[in-house]
Order: C-alpha cells, then structure tokens, then sequence
C-alpha cells in the first residue's frame, strides 16, 4: 500500500523522506533512513565541500540504497557543494531557502533527481516548467527556515498547480499526518523533527530531549524584520529574539543574534542559547526510536486508519 509515482522516481519502499537538517542530518541518519526503505537526506546546511564529499562518502559506505543531499541555497557555501554533488552524484538534490533555478540543468546533465522545497503555489509552477522531478511542499508549521502558508492550505493548492508528484512536509510525525497528506494529493511526506528523535539521529541529546519535553505552545517563531523567519522551541534565545523584534532592532542584530546558534544546540547540546530548530508537531513527539520503528509504524497505523475510516464512512450504506 501506499506505492506512489514518489516511490517508482527515487526507487524507494515507503514514500518518506527525511528532511536534509543542517547540523542534524548526518550520513548516519540519512544512511538508516535510506536503510528501512525511505530516502535519507544529508543536510548540507553550512559544510564547505570537501567536508560535504566525506559525508556523502560515509553514507555510500553505510547503505547501497539511495540517498539525497539537500542544499541550503542560502549557504554562503552553495556553489562549491553544487561543484561536489556534480562530482559525487547522489541519487538526488533537494533544495530549501530560496529558488534552485540556474542550477537545474546541471544536476539534470548528471543524472540527479531534483526535488526542491517550495513554500508558495507561484514558485512550484516555475520550477515545474523548468524540468525538476517532484516538489516539496513545506508549510510553516515546520521547523527552521520557513514559509507563510500552512501545511493544511498548500498542499492541496501546489498539488492543483501541477501535474509533479508532491511531497507534504510540515506538522507530520505519525500514520495520522502520513495519511492526512494524502487525503491532501499528496504522494509522499518529509519529516524532520519526527526523525531528531531516532536512536540514529548524531543530534546532542540534549536536542531530542527539548523536543520531547516540548508541548503544542512551546515553538516560536522568530526573524521575521529579517525575512528569513525561523521556528525554534522556546527558550532564552528566541526571548531574546522577542526583546529585540519588540523594540525594532535593526535586522543585521538579530542576523547577528543568530550567528552559530544552531551549531551550539545541536552539537553541544546548548539548549537555551541555541537554536532549537522543531517543528509544531514537537508536542506530539514521546520518545527516541529507531528509524526503522518509525517508519514501520507510521505505515502501519496508516493503513489500520484508513481500513478503519473506510469501515465507518466508506461502503454503499455510509
Ligand atoms: O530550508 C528550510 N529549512 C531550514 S534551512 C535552515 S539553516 C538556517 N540556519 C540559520 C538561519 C536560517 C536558516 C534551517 N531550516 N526549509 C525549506 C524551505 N524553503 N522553507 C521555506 C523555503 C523557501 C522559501 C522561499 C523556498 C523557496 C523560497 O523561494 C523564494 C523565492 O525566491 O521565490
């Protein structure tokens, strides 16, 4: 169940995709993911290319299986990792913060799948005519770099704009959102926050344990005077962000703010003067797994929901 034109284009089991987390989506997390029949995404985030060319050779010696690397497009590093990836050819580009558009044909020429993230129905029928293989539509309730639409609203929107396989991502971390999505028109979903707390994530623990302490109220957003907003969990560096944002400091003070901070949280565990990029979903999030468990188990409690919705509102007597 649940094989899609997703699945068929990346020659995966399960359409799910790991979001490409700067700091957080290690080869070793994308490597296990890719294992139990999803795609793992190494997230480039901030990594020059040399160090970029050893992750996605960690992950080549991990798992046969195919893998993707995501692009920061705001990464002051872009070109030199688009000059690796050309070189070392994972099976697939994704791309977030901003539109991937001179460097499709390129990623084509080579042979890449490219999948970008878009946040805005305009942006997916661009990229659509331009040649790209599938779209990720990300609503804000994400963590991280985000856009103004929710999850709920954009899916269906993109999903009518064009004719690509799309990938939910946003609020989504159990059978429920896996097939609320596809109640959407959705073929497949990608998920961050969900996958931070696996037992493969290389996250500092103190990261998965805010995530899992975390309630529904408990993500803020911040950054929006600098038009890169960001979606954290709530702690004494997002008050401080408030502060600043409440009296109207210059943005280049908040981008200064910002500086580091999400290095700080995922690699040495600062959980209250880093940034703790989750989603809105955090609340939902009770415990550290494998990925294997995860993704068994998101697929399993789909297909038991769906059985049991097509019992109480499906048949000729409904
Ligand atoms: O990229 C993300 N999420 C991220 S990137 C990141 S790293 C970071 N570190 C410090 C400060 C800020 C970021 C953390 N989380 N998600 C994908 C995504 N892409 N969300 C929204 C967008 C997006 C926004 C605008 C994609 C395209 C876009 O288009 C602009 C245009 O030119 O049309």
């Amino acid at each position: 169940m649940f094989r899609t034109r997703v699945c068929e284009l990346l020659g995966i089991e399960y359409p799910i995709l790991q979001g490409g987390m700067a700091w957080v989506a290690t080869a070793e997390l994308a490597a296990a993911v890719s294992e139990a029949g999803g795609l793992g995404i190494i997230g480039a985030g901030g990594m020059p290319g040399e160090i970029l060319r050893e992750e996605i050779r960690k992950a080549r010696s991990l798992t046969d299986k195919p893998f993707g690397v995501n692009i920061m497009l705001m990464s002051e590093f872009v070109e030199e990792q688009m000059k690796v990836v050309l070189e070392e050819k994972p099976a697939v580009i994704t791309t977030g913060a901003g539109n991937p558009g001179v460097y499709i044909s390129d990623l084509k020429s080579a042979g890449i799948k490219v999948i970008p993230v878009v946040a805005s129905v305009a942006l997916a029928i661009r990229l659509e005519r331009i040649g790209v293989d599938a779209l990720i539509a990300e609503g804000s309730e994400s963590g991280g770099h985000i856009g103004e639409v929710s999850t709920f609203a954009l899916v269906p929107q993109v999903v009518d704009a064009v004719s690509l396989p799309v990938i939910a991502a946003g609020g989504i971390a159990d059978g429920r959102g896996f097939l609320a999505a596809f109640a959407l028109g959705a073929e497949g979903v990608q998920m961050g926050t969900r996958f931070v707390c696996s037992t493969e994530c290389t996250v500092h623990p103190a990261y998965k344990e805010a995530i899992i302490k975390a309630k529904d109220r408990d993500t803020v957003v911040t950054g929006r005077p600098t038009g890169h907003p960001v979606r954290c969990i709530r702690n004494k560096l997002t008050r401080k962000f408030e502060e600043l944002e409440a009296r109207c400091a210059p943005p280049e003070e908040l981008e200064e703010l910002g500086k580091g901070r999400l290095r700080a949280a995922a690699v040495d565990g600062d959980v209250e003067y880093g940034s703790v990029m989750a989603g809105e979903i955090s609340g939902l999030i009770k415990d550290i797994k494998p990925v294997k468990q995860i993704i068994q188990d998101i697929i399993k409690e789909a297909e038991e929901l769906l059985a049991n919705l097509f019992k109480r509102y499906g048949g000729c007597d409904a």
